[in-house]
């Protein structure tokens, strides 16, 4: 408790391709519709640069990720499965997942719970936190994509490590933001640094 370090890791753009998953089933869905390629992506929220590009393809968009088998059929990203599984097994340390589902619940938090006992194993469903508002969970680190993380709780406990993705990695971030650049960047450095002593 008192001294154990605390992780929330965030799961889609972290440890789940959703960006990957999303443009993939658009383009089988939407074949004579213009897309956006994974360099082309700027911007957290795909629906936006969508509607940017023709109004229309922002409810095309969203109509992905609101049908059945989105969410559990998103592929892990390179190494964050392990990552989370060896940081679950250091000393003195609690990973948890923490992670927004969509407002229109029909499969999403049902999939994302069958997303990490399919691919982390039966014993991280104690893990999973589902909030909207991820302000207000406690904790030492935020590992997530998302660059700009707010809600009703002006001072969260967390530091926000910014998790590199295709629609942030160009953005210029202050010199007091931490980056992990993929799993295969130095987490283990990220962690201790965090470790009280
Ligand atoms: N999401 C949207 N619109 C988008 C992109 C993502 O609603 O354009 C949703 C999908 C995921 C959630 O359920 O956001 C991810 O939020 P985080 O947990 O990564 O903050």
């Amino acid at each position: 408790s008192g001294n154990r370090l605390r992780v929330l890791v965030d799961m889609d753009g972290v440890l789940a391709d959703f960006e990957g998953g999303f443009l993939k089933k658009y383009r089988i869905r939407y074949p004579e519709e213009p897309c956006i390629t994974l360099d082309e992506r700027r911007g957290f929220l795909v629906s936006s640069q969508y509607g940017q590009l023709r109004s229309d393809l922002c409810k095309k968009a969203i109509s992905i990720w609101e049908s059945k088998d989105f969410f559990i059929e998103l592929e892990p990203l390179p190494g964050g499965v392990e990552a989370v599984k060896d940081m679950a097994k250091m000393d003195n340390t609690d990973v948890f997942i923490c992670t927004s589902p969509i407002n229109y619940y029909k499969h999403c938090p049902y999939e994302k719970y069958a997303w990490v006992e399919k691919h982390l194993g039966n014993d991280f469903l104690e893990k999973v936190i589902l909030t909207r508002d991820k302000t207000l969970i406690s904790g030492d680190i935020l590992i997530d994509d998302k660059p700009d993380i707010q809600g009703v709780e002006p001072k969260p406990s967390w530091e926000h490590i910014l998790f590199t993705a295709c629609h942030n990695k160009h953005l210029p971030i202050s010199p007091f933001q931490r980056r992990l650049l993929s799993w295969s960047d130095d987490w283990r450095t990220i962690l201790d640094s965090k470790r009280q002593c």
